[in-house]
């Protein structure tokens, strides 16, 4: 298949479970055309099959703002002329399944690509319920071909918010289990970061304030009162600075490694003995994922997303947003019998590559191009 790809090339979720896909696709011979206004985040490697359509952003006095959405309409019409595209994927509503709407006005061909819009979360949660977007997002998702959510929580919120008039197909992330696994093949050394007797604690996300990076600090600073430990924290975000804050306030400073942003979590998440994502909203928690995938059991938050990905007493925690405590003392619990680590580990490793492996979800996506397609 020809397919097109339109994701938000930065660090979050959305971008990365489209640039995967895309990977994954041409690994199983279709033509990807990523066409975005810079090479997504994880794209950072030649691959057959792969090609990559830069958008402009032309800065013009008038403009306030540059009309990507416009710009990107045109590329998108543009690509699909040229290479005969079958199908424009487009990742988060806003504004992409817009510009894709518009494309296909534009290609007036025959044969225009089917669009299929993938919802994540936020373009629906946030974004798309913002009164200011709602209508436009609500077309959007209507004149798409086909519409997927990365979980059922997702899909549920989306026909509670929109009552759009077609199904939407839940269609979970997924992982590259090449290459998340414990003790992966480039993966870091724990005496980089921590000594022998001290348990590490991980924290991925875009320090948004839905995703309670506080909270994070305030779980590290309680189970740190009980067991040595350290704290990684990757990404960045408007509340990195308030992170920094709160842990100089609270004097973890020398406990806690910031990394920024990093493209191959892969490398640091099996040194990990548990994960938090104390998430306020979370469509599905590709963070917490990856996590599993190394091995790493996880504290997220009931209510969200995270329900589809963690087992409670399993693989991880299922707790109330906000109960910081509870969430230390489930994973001070946990880190002090080490059986019950060990099982948990175990269980963290393979329930993710039963239900969330590449094999499954990316066949998922492609029987779904099929029925799109094909009827
Ligand atoms: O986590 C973020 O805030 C980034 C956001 C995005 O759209 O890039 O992530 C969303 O999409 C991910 C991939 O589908 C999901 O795993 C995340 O749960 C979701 N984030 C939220 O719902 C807050």
């Amino acid at each position: 298949m020809k397919i097109g790809i339109t994701c938000y090339p930065v660090a979050g979720g959305s971008g990365i479970v489209a640039t995967e896909l895309g990977q994954q696709l041409a690994n199983r011979g279709h033509q990807v055309h990523f066409i975005s206004y810079a090479i997504p985040f994880r794209l950072d490697r030649y691959q057959k099959n792969l090609f990559f359509h830069g958008v402009e952003t032309t800065a013009y006095p008038l403009f306030k703002h540059p009309p990507y959405a416009l710009t990107l309409a045109a590329k998108m019409a543009d690509v699909a002329r040229n290479y005969e595209l079958e199908i424009l994927h487009v990742h988060y509503a806003i504004p992409h399944a817009t510009s894709a709407f518009l494309a296909r006005q534009l290609i007036n061909s025959y044969a225009p690509p089917k669009i299929i819009t993938t919802l994540h979360g936020t373009d629906i949660t946030l974004v798309g319920s913002d009164p200011s977007f709602f209508d436009i997002t609500r077309f959007s998702i209507n004149t798409s071909d086909g519409i997927t959510a990365v979980s059922k929580y997702l899909a549920d919120e989306t026909r509670e918010i929109f009552n759009p008039d077609k199904p939407i197909q839940v269609i979970h992330n997924f992982f590259d289990d090449d290459r998340f696994k414990p003790n992966g093949g480039d993966c870091c050394k724990r005496k980089e970061f921590a000594a022998d007797d001290e348990f590490i604690i991980g924290h991925i996300s875009n320090f948004r304030p839905v995703k309670r990076t506080i909270d994070v600090i305030e779980i590290f600073e309680k189970i740190a009162e009980k067991v040595p430990a350290r704290l990684l924290l990757i990404g960045e975000g408007p509340e990195t600075i308030l992170a920094r804050r709160q842990i100089n306030k609270k004097n973890l400073g020398d406990r806690v490694i910031f990394f920024g942003n990093q493209s191959r979590v892969e490398a640091v998440l099996p040194v990990c003995d548990l994960f938090l994502l104390p998430s306020e909203e979370e469509s599905f928690g590709l963070a917490a994922l990856e996590a599993l995938a190394c091995g790493v059991p996880v504290i997220g938050t009931l209510k969200t997303g995270l329900v589809e990905v963690i087992e409670h007493n399993v693989n991880g925690f299922l707790l109330p947003i906000g109960h910081t405590t509870d969430m230390a003392e489930a994973g001070i619990a946990l880190l002090t019998d080490k059986n019950r680590l060990n099982v948990f580990k175990q269980n963290a490793y393979s329930l993710a590559r039963e239900r969330f492996g590449k094999d499954k979800i990316v066949t998922e996506y492609e029987n779904y191009y099929q029925e799109i397609l094909y009827g």
